[in-house]
């Protein structure tokens, strides 16, 4: 079948919307249209060759849809049924899937551009065009592991799914599964764009008595506030690290997650910790890109310095959870989409994120 999608042939160029060509779905794969798409930091790192993958490639990965058609041997979901789809496919049998840690599926390192036989479903004019992440939605349909299929509610409006697709469950996920902040704990936020407002959210789930976004965009900030952050930080006006040492008496944060992407702000944020604290790294820096960390301080001040991938989540245990926390009214998700966009719109889209628009962008029309 034909289907519109945002296409990547070179670096540093704008998407080209246009119709490409989707196989059907091969066993044990399901086809998906599209209900909606986030505008995440993470598929501009690629479209700015920050990070590599093979071209032409279509992006995209925070994403809620409708089954279409399942191929042969599925069982878990059937046509007509809706779903949050999970950014990794996880194989369930390798050792990280086994060990309770699907996120960091072995298997899906190895076809992360492709479907589980090493092919991909879209293609253009002979040429085959790269699955990102196994999904590829910034498209009007999308074939994907049956792995990828969380199964959802109707009552889950598809472009909270989205949502939940990518930085709510990272963000809450750092919180909860990665981090495990206990109540009355200090957190430092280091980059409140989409991803890090829901660390901010999982903060306050999870009752810390102090929260403080720090972030260099002022609109940003209020933001955050507004999403129950207590305290504000702008590392460009400000000593970013004596200023949340001050608002902590001293100490430092119990734990501080960084969510931007970059070397200096992971610097940043572990040295925001207090002695015992804990520093969460979401953001993903250019490749090849280092942090400065005083190894004396990591010894003797006993300090933790971990990595959290999806909110270090288990996709089919917490997804449903954090599903349910919207519908009950835990998570303010609604608050989070400040626009929404048509597929056409996606390289404006992308403008605005690098401009540092408040919330989450979400394409919503295809
Ligand atoms: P975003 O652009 O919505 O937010 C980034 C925020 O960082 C913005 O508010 C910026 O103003 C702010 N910022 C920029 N520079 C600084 C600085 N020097 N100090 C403080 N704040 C700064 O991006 P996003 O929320 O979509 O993604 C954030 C990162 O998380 C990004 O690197 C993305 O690739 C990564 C990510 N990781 C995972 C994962 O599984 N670990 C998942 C999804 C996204
Ligand atoms: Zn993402």
């Amino acid at each position: 079948m034909q289907t519109k999608a945002a296409v990547l042939y070179e670096y540093n160029q704008p998407l080209v919307v246009e119709d490409v060509e989707l196989d059907p779905p091969k066993a044990g794969e399901v086809l998906i249209k599209v209900g909606a798409a986030g505008i995440c930091r993470s598929d501009l790192h690629f479209m700015k060759g920050h990070a590599r993958a093979p071209l032409p490639i279509v992006l995209g990965h925070e994403a809620s849809g409708t089954v279409e058609e399942v191929g042969s041997g599925v069982t878990s979901v059937k046509p007509g049924d809706r779903v949050v789809l999970s950014f990794v496919s996880a194989c369930g049998r390798c050792n990280n899937c086994t060990d309770g840690r699907p996120n960091i599926c072995e298997t899906r390192a190895q076809f992360w551009t492709s479907q589980f036989d090493g092919t991909s479903r879209l293609h253009k004019g002979g040429q085959p065009i790269a699955q990102f992440d196994q999904m590829s939605c910034f498209a009007e349909y999308s074939v994907v592991p049956e792995s990828a299929c969380i199964p959802a509610p109707d009552s889950l409006p598809l472009d909270i799914g989205a949502l939940i697709g990518c930085c709510t469950t990272t963000g809450v996920g750092a919180v909860l599964a990665s981090a495990k902040v206990e109540p009355g704990s200090t957190v430092a936020v280091v980059g409140c764009g989409g991803v890090g407002l829901n660390v901010i959210m999982g903060a306050v789930l999870v009752n810390a008595s102090q929260i403080i976004a720090v972030d260099i965009n002022e609109g940003k900030l209020e933001f955050a506030m507004k999403f129950g952050a207590t305290h504000s930080v702008n590392p460009s006006n400000q000593d970013a690290v004596a200023r949340v040492k001050e608002i902590t008496g001293g100490k430092g944060v119990d734990y501080a997650f960084e969510v931007f992407g970059s070397g200096k702000t992971v610097e940043m944020t572990y040295n925001m910790t207090r002695k015992g604290g804990t520093s969460v790294i979401v953001g993903i820096a250019p490749l090849g890109e280092t942090a400065p960390i005083d190894a004396v301080s990591l010894v003797r001040d006993e300090k933790i310095l971990k990595g959290a991938y999806y909110g270090s989540v288990r996709m089919r245990t917490d997804m449903p959870k954090i599903m349910d926390m919207y519908l009950s009214g835990r998570l303010k998700l609604d608050d989070l989409i400040t626009r929404r966009y048509s597929l056409d719109q996606i390289n404006e889209a992308y403008d605005d994120l690098q401009r540092g628009d408040v919330g989450r962008g979400v394409i919503t029309s295809f």
